[in-house]
Protein backbone atom coordinates (compact mmCIF):
# COMPACT_ATOMS: atom_id res chain seq x y z
CA UNK A 1 0.00 0.00 0.00
CA UNK A 2 1.37 3.90 -1.16
CA UNK A 3 1.68 6.86 1.37
CA UNK A 4 -1.79 7.47 2.43
CA UNK A 5 -3.17 10.53 0.27
CA UNK A 6 -2.91 13.87 1.43
CA UNK A 7 -6.78 14.36 1.42
CA UNK A 8 -6.51 11.64 3.51
CA UNK A 9 -3.89 12.89 5.56
CA UNK A 10 -5.67 16.41 6.49
CA UNK A 11 -8.13 14.74 7.63
CA UNK A 12 -6.60 12.31 9.97
CA UNK A 13 -4.22 15.22 11.71
CA UNK A 14 -7.54 17.52 12.22
CA UNK A 15 -8.95 14.83 14.25
CA UNK A 16 -10.95 12.22 12.29
CA UNK A 17 -14.31 11.34 12.36
CA UNK A 18 -13.87 7.75 11.12
CA UNK A 19 -17.32 5.36 10.15
CA UNK A 20 -16.65 1.75 9.38
CA UNK A 21 -19.07 -0.33 7.82
CA UNK A 22 -18.17 -3.96 7.15
CA UNK A 23 -19.79 -6.74 5.35
CA UNK A 24 -19.39 -10.68 5.01
CA UNK A 25 -15.59 -10.35 3.31
CA UNK A 26 -14.19 -9.03 6.72
CA UNK A 27 -14.96 -12.63 8.33
CA UNK A 28 -14.16 -15.00 5.75
CA UNK A 29 -10.49 -15.22 6.79
CA UNK A 30 -11.97 -16.30 10.06
CA UNK A 31 -13.53 -19.01 8.08
CA UNK A 32 -16.87 -17.95 7.99
CA UNK A 33 -18.60 -18.25 4.60
CA UNK A 34 -19.71 -14.93 2.97
CA UNK A 35 -22.91 -14.98 0.98
CA UNK A 36 -22.11 -14.61 -2.58
CA UNK A 37 -18.50 -15.63 -2.70
CA UNK A 38 -17.11 -18.68 -4.45
CA UNK A 39 -18.58 -20.85 -1.43
CA UNK A 40 -20.92 -18.61 -0.34
CA UNK A 41 -23.90 -19.45 1.91
CA UNK A 42 -26.36 -18.96 -1.06
CA UNK A 43 -24.08 -20.90 -3.60
CA UNK A 44 -26.32 -24.06 -1.61
CA UNK A 45 -28.94 -22.59 -0.36
CA UNK A 46 -30.96 -19.11 -2.08
CA UNK A 47 -31.81 -16.43 0.10
CA UNK A 48 -35.41 -16.45 -0.65
CA UNK A 49 -35.56 -20.18 1.04
CA UNK A 50 -33.80 -19.58 4.42
CA UNK A 51 -33.28 -15.84 5.62
CA UNK A 52 -37.03 -14.75 5.30
CA UNK A 53 -39.74 -14.33 7.56
CA UNK A 54 -41.88 -16.81 4.99
CA UNK A 55 -39.20 -19.49 5.02
CA UNK A 56 -39.22 -19.68 8.90
CA UNK A 57 -43.65 -20.05 8.85
CA UNK A 58 -43.04 -22.41 6.22
CA UNK A 59 -40.39 -24.73 7.73
CA UNK A 60 -38.82 -23.40 11.07
CA UNK A 61 -36.81 -26.42 11.19
CA UNK A 62 -34.83 -25.78 7.97
CA UNK A 63 -34.31 -22.37 8.91
CA UNK A 64 -32.78 -23.35 12.49
CA UNK A 65 -30.79 -26.38 10.74
CA UNK A 66 -29.43 -23.75 8.80
CA UNK A 67 -28.27 -21.60 11.74
CA UNK A 68 -27.45 -24.40 13.78
CA UNK A 69 -24.52 -25.20 10.72
CA UNK A 70 -23.53 -21.58 11.01
CA UNK A 71 -23.41 -21.53 14.51
CA UNK A 72 -20.84 -24.18 14.48
CA UNK A 73 -19.06 -22.70 11.71
CA UNK A 74 -18.92 -19.66 13.44
CA UNK A 75 -18.30 -20.92 17.39
CA UNK A 76 -15.04 -22.40 16.30
CA UNK A 77 -14.07 -19.12 14.17
CA UNK A 78 -11.48 -16.37 15.54
CA UNK A 79 -11.31 -12.51 15.14
CA UNK A 80 -8.77 -12.20 12.59
CA UNK A 81 -6.33 -9.60 12.22
CA UNK A 82 -8.93 -7.59 10.11
CA UNK A 83 -11.27 -7.34 13.10
CA UNK A 84 -8.08 -6.54 15.38
CA UNK A 85 -6.90 -3.66 13.26
CA UNK A 86 -10.75 -2.24 13.32
CA UNK A 87 -10.79 -2.84 16.99
CA UNK A 88 -7.45 -0.86 17.37
CA UNK A 89 -8.96 2.36 14.96
CA UNK A 90 -11.79 2.59 17.73
CA UNK A 91 -9.01 3.29 20.42
CA UNK A 92 -6.96 5.48 18.18
CA UNK A 93 -9.98 7.68 17.12
CA UNK A 94 -12.28 9.36 19.86
CA UNK A 95 -14.79 10.18 16.76
CA UNK A 96 -14.99 6.54 16.10
CA UNK A 97 -18.52 3.96 15.41
CA UNK A 98 -18.42 0.83 13.34
CA UNK A 99 -22.00 -0.21 11.39
CA UNK A 100 -21.69 -4.23 10.78
CA UNK A 101 -23.95 -6.33 8.35
CA UNK A 102 -22.44 -9.35 9.93
CA UNK A 103 -24.44 -11.24 12.42
CA UNK A 104 -21.79 -13.21 13.52
CA UNK A 105 -20.38 -11.36 16.45
CA UNK A 106 -16.51 -11.61 15.97
CA UNK A 107 -15.78 -7.74 16.02
CA UNK A 108 -17.15 -7.29 19.74
CA UNK A 109 -14.96 -10.37 20.40
CA UNK A 110 -12.07 -8.66 18.51
CA UNK A 111 -12.73 -5.51 21.17
CA UNK A 112 -15.07 -3.00 19.34
CA UNK A 113 -18.00 -1.35 21.77
CA UNK A 114 -18.80 1.52 19.64
CA UNK A 115 -20.69 -0.87 17.41
CA UNK A 116 -24.08 -1.18 15.62
CA UNK A 117 -25.13 -4.79 14.24
CA UNK A 118 -27.51 -3.54 11.89
CA UNK A 119 -28.82 -6.93 10.64
CA UNK A 120 -29.00 -8.58 14.26
CA UNK A 121 -26.66 -11.34 15.90
CA UNK A 122 -26.78 -14.40 15.64
CA UNK A 123 -26.05 -15.58 19.29
CA UNK A 124 -29.23 -13.93 20.02
CA UNK A 125 -32.64 -15.93 20.13
CA UNK A 126 -36.14 -13.48 20.49
CA UNK A 127 -39.60 -15.17 21.47
CA UNK A 128 -41.86 -15.30 18.86
CA UNK A 129 -44.66 -14.59 20.90
CA UNK A 130 -43.17 -12.40 23.97
CA UNK A 131 -40.02 -10.46 21.79
CA UNK A 132 -37.97 -11.04 24.68
CA UNK A 133 -34.42 -11.39 23.78
CA UNK A 134 -31.29 -13.30 25.27
CA UNK A 135 -28.36 -14.99 24.33
CA UNK A 136 -28.33 -18.87 23.45
CA UNK A 137 -24.76 -19.98 22.99
CA UNK A 138 -25.40 -23.82 22.95
CA UNK A 139 -23.23 -25.64 20.00
CA UNK A 140 -25.54 -27.69 18.23
CA UNK A 141 -28.88 -26.21 19.96
CA UNK A 142 -30.09 -29.10 21.82
CA UNK A 143 -34.04 -28.93 20.02
CA UNK A 144 -34.45 -28.01 16.63
CA UNK A 145 -36.46 -25.47 16.67
CA UNK A 146 -36.04 -24.23 19.77
CA UNK A 147 -38.91 -23.13 22.17
CA UNK A 148 -39.69 -20.67 24.55
CA UNK A 149 -38.54 -22.29 28.08
CA UNK A 150 -41.73 -19.96 29.40
CA UNK A 151 -44.72 -19.99 26.70
CA UNK A 152 -43.42 -22.91 24.48
CA UNK A 153 -43.70 -20.37 21.54
CA UNK A 154 -40.94 -20.67 18.92
CA UNK A 155 -37.77 -19.11 18.76
CA UNK A 156 -36.03 -17.42 16.16
CA UNK A 157 -32.70 -15.82 15.25
CA UNK A 158 -32.51 -12.20 16.90
CA UNK A 159 -31.73 -11.44 13.20
CA UNK A 160 -33.08 -8.89 10.13
CA UNK A 161 -34.31 -11.25 7.91
CA UNK A 162 -35.20 -10.20 3.57
CA UNK A 163 -38.25 -8.47 3.86
CA UNK A 164 -38.03 -7.05 7.18
CA UNK A 165 -37.47 -3.85 8.50
CA UNK A 166 -34.08 -2.58 10.27
CA UNK A 167 -34.59 -1.56 13.80
CA UNK A 168 -35.35 2.60 12.80
CA UNK A 169 -33.36 3.67 16.01
CA UNK A 170 -30.78 1.75 14.12
CA UNK A 171 -31.32 2.74 11.10
CA UNK A 172 -31.81 6.50 12.32
CA UNK A 173 -28.41 6.93 14.33
CA UNK A 174 -26.77 5.43 10.89
CA UNK A 175 -28.15 8.22 9.34
CA UNK A 176 -26.65 10.68 11.55
CA UNK A 177 -23.28 8.95 11.63
CA UNK A 178 -23.41 9.07 7.90
CA UNK A 179 -23.78 12.86 7.63
CA UNK A 180 -21.22 13.93 10.52
CA UNK A 181 -18.47 11.30 9.65
CA UNK A 182 -15.56 12.59 7.57
CA UNK A 183 -14.23 9.85 6.51
CA UNK A 184 -15.98 6.17 5.73
CA UNK A 185 -14.01 2.51 5.38
CA UNK A 186 -16.03 0.31 3.27
CA UNK A 187 -15.00 -3.71 3.98
CA UNK A 188 -15.65 -6.44 2.53
CA UNK A 189 -19.70 -6.15 1.32
CA UNK A 190 -20.61 -6.42 -2.04
CA UNK A 191 -22.91 -3.26 -2.07
CA UNK A 192 -26.24 -5.17 -2.70
CA UNK A 193 -28.18 -5.50 0.18
CA UNK A 194 -30.14 -2.59 1.01
CA UNK A 195 -30.27 -0.14 2.75
CA UNK A 196 -26.59 -0.49 4.13
CA UNK A 197 -25.92 -0.89 0.24
CA UNK A 198 -27.02 2.58 -0.56
CA UNK A 199 -24.89 4.04 2.94
CA UNK A 200 -21.48 4.80 0.77
CA UNK A 201 -23.80 7.09 -1.14
CA UNK A 202 -25.19 8.74 1.50
CA UNK A 203 -22.08 9.82 3.46
CA UNK A 204 -20.21 10.64 0.15
CA UNK A 205 -23.01 13.48 -0.52
CA UNK A 206 -22.47 15.06 2.53
CA UNK A 207 -18.88 14.90 1.64
CA UNK A 208 -16.72 12.04 3.01
CA UNK A 209 -13.75 10.60 2.00
CA UNK A 210 -14.39 6.72 0.94
CA UNK A 211 -11.98 4.52 1.46
CA UNK A 212 -13.46 0.71 0.14
CA UNK A 213 -11.39 -2.26 1.02
CA UNK A 214 -12.40 -5.53 -0.86
CA UNK A 215 -10.47 -8.41 -2.92
CA UNK A 216 -12.25 -7.47 -6.33
CA UNK A 217 -14.23 -3.91 -7.64
CA UNK A 218 -18.09 -3.50 -6.52
CA UNK A 219 -20.46 -0.96 -7.47
CA UNK A 220 -18.96 1.16 -4.19
CA UNK A 221 -15.37 0.95 -5.98
CA UNK A 222 -16.68 4.03 -8.43
CA UNK A 223 -17.33 6.50 -5.81
CA UNK A 224 -14.75 5.35 -3.23
CA UNK A 225 -11.86 8.07 -3.26
CA UNK A 226 -9.04 5.22 -2.15
CA UNK A 227 -9.51 1.44 -2.93
CA UNK A 228 -7.51 -0.84 -1.38
CA UNK A 229 -7.61 -4.38 -3.10
CA UNK A 230 -7.04 -7.26 -1.31
CA UNK A 231 -7.98 -9.06 1.95
CA UNK A 232 -8.97 -7.22 4.75
CA UNK A 233 -6.88 -8.98 7.44
CA UNK A 234 -3.33 -7.93 5.10
CA UNK A 235 -4.62 -4.88 3.98
CA UNK A 236 -6.30 -2.65 7.18
CA UNK A 237 -3.02 -3.66 9.59
CA UNK A 238 -1.27 -1.64 6.92
CA UNK A 239 -3.88 0.75 6.53
CA UNK A 240 -3.81 1.18 10.44
CA UNK A 241 -0.02 1.85 10.20
CA UNK A 242 -0.09 4.35 7.81
CA UNK A 243 -3.29 6.09 10.50
CA UNK A 244 -0.61 6.19 13.68
CA UNK A 245 2.49 7.48 10.91
CA UNK A 246 -0.43 10.56 10.24
CA UNK A 247 -0.95 11.04 13.85
CA UNK A 248 2.79 10.45 14.91
CA UNK A 249 3.87 13.32 11.89
CA UNK A 250 0.80 15.44 13.12
CA UNK A 251 2.25 15.54 16.81
CA UNK A 252 6.22 16.03 15.94
C1 LIG B 1 -35.57 -3.86 4.01
C2 LIG B 1 -29.08 -11.23 8.42
C3 LIG B 1 -37.56 -2.60 3.96
C4 LIG B 1 -29.61 -12.59 8.20
C5 LIG B 1 -29.04 -10.16 6.22
C6 LIG B 1 -37.82 -8.12 -2.43
C7 LIG B 1 -38.51 -8.58 -1.31
C8 LIG B 1 -38.17 -8.14 -0.04
C9 LIG B 1 -37.12 -7.25 0.13
C10 LIG B 1 -36.44 -6.84 -0.98
C11 LIG B 1 -36.76 -7.25 -2.26
N1 LIG B 1 -35.89 -6.66 -3.12
C12 LIG B 1 -35.02 -5.90 -2.44
C13 LIG B 1 -35.35 -5.99 -1.17
C14 LIG B 1 -34.69 -5.35 -0.11
C15 LIG B 1 -33.72 -6.39 0.50
C16 LIG B 1 -32.48 -6.49 -0.37
O1 LIG B 1 -31.64 -5.63 -0.34
N2 LIG B 1 -32.37 -7.56 -1.18
C17 LIG B 1 -31.20 -7.69 -2.04
C18 LIG B 1 -30.79 -9.16 -2.11
C19 LIG B 1 -31.53 -7.10 -3.38
N3 LIG B 1 -33.39 -5.86 1.78
C20 LIG B 1 -34.15 -6.16 2.83
O2 LIG B 1 -35.09 -6.93 2.81
C21 LIG B 1 -33.76 -5.42 4.11
N4 LIG B 1 -34.93 -4.84 4.66
O3 LIG B 1 -35.22 -3.43 2.94
O4 LIG B 1 -36.68 -3.41 4.69
C22 LIG B 1 -38.42 -3.56 3.16
C23 LIG B 1 -39.34 -4.32 3.83
C24 LIG B 1 -40.19 -5.16 3.08
C25 LIG B 1 -40.07 -5.25 1.68
C26 LIG B 1 -39.09 -4.48 1.03
C27 LIG B 1 -38.27 -3.64 1.76
C28 LIG B 1 -33.17 -6.39 5.11
C29 LIG B 1 -31.82 -6.89 4.59
C30 LIG B 1 -31.11 -7.66 5.71
C31 LIG B 1 -31.03 -9.11 5.30
N5 LIG B 1 -30.27 -9.83 6.33
N6 LIG B 1 -28.39 -10.80 7.19
C32 LIG B 1 -28.50 -13.60 8.23
O5 LIG B 1 -27.31 -13.27 8.07
O6 LIG B 1 -28.83 -14.79 8.43
S1 LIG B 1 -28.25 -9.73 4.81
C33 LIG B 1 -26.80 -10.53 4.65
O7 LIG B 1 -26.21 -9.93 3.50
C34 LIG B 1 -25.77 -10.36 5.74
O8 LIG B 1 -26.11 -9.46 6.74
C35 LIG B 1 -24.59 -9.81 4.94
O9 LIG B 1 -23.68 -9.17 5.70
C36 LIG B 1 -25.32 -8.96 4.03
C37 LIG B 1 -24.70 -8.27 2.89
O10 LIG B 1 -23.86 -9.15 2.20
P1 LIG B 1 -22.31 -8.85 2.29
O11 LIG B 1 -21.96 -8.63 3.71
O12 LIG B 1 -21.98 -7.76 1.34
O13 LIG B 1 -21.72 -10.23 1.89
P2 LIG B 1 -21.46 -10.78 0.41
O14 LIG B 1 -21.14 -12.23 0.54
O15 LIG B 1 -22.55 -10.32 -0.48
O16 LIG B 1 -20.14 -10.01 -0.05
C38 LIG B 1 -18.89 -10.28 0.56
C39 LIG B 1 -17.91 -9.27 0.00
O17 LIG B 1 -16.67 -9.46 0.65
C40 LIG B 1 -17.67 -9.43 -1.49
O18 LIG B 1 -17.64 -8.14 -2.09
C41 LIG B 1 -16.26 -10.06 -1.55
O19 LIG B 1 -15.55 -9.62 -2.70
C42 LIG B 1 -15.63 -9.51 -0.31
N7 LIG B 1 -14.59 -10.35 0.28
C43 LIG B 1 -14.53 -11.71 0.34
N8 LIG B 1 -13.42 -12.07 1.02
C44 LIG B 1 -12.79 -10.93 1.41
C45 LIG B 1 -13.53 -9.83 0.94
N9 LIG B 1 -13.15 -8.55 1.16
C46 LIG B 1 -12.02 -8.36 1.88
N10 LIG B 1 -11.26 -9.37 2.35
C47 LIG B 1 -11.60 -10.65 2.14
N11 LIG B 1 -10.82 -11.65 2.61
Amino acid sequence: MGEIPKALREKVHKGLKLLVITGAGISAESGVPTFRGEDGLWKRYRAEDLATPWAFERDPKLVWEWYNWRREIIAKAEPNAGHRAIAEMEALFPNFFLITQNVDGLHRRAGNHKLMEIHGNLWLVRCTREGAVWENHEVPLKEIPPRCGRCGALLRPHVVWFGESLDPENLRLAYQLLKGCEVLLVVGTSGVVQPVASFPWEAKRHGAYVVEVNIEPTPITRISDLFLKGKASEILPVFLNELKDCLLSRSN
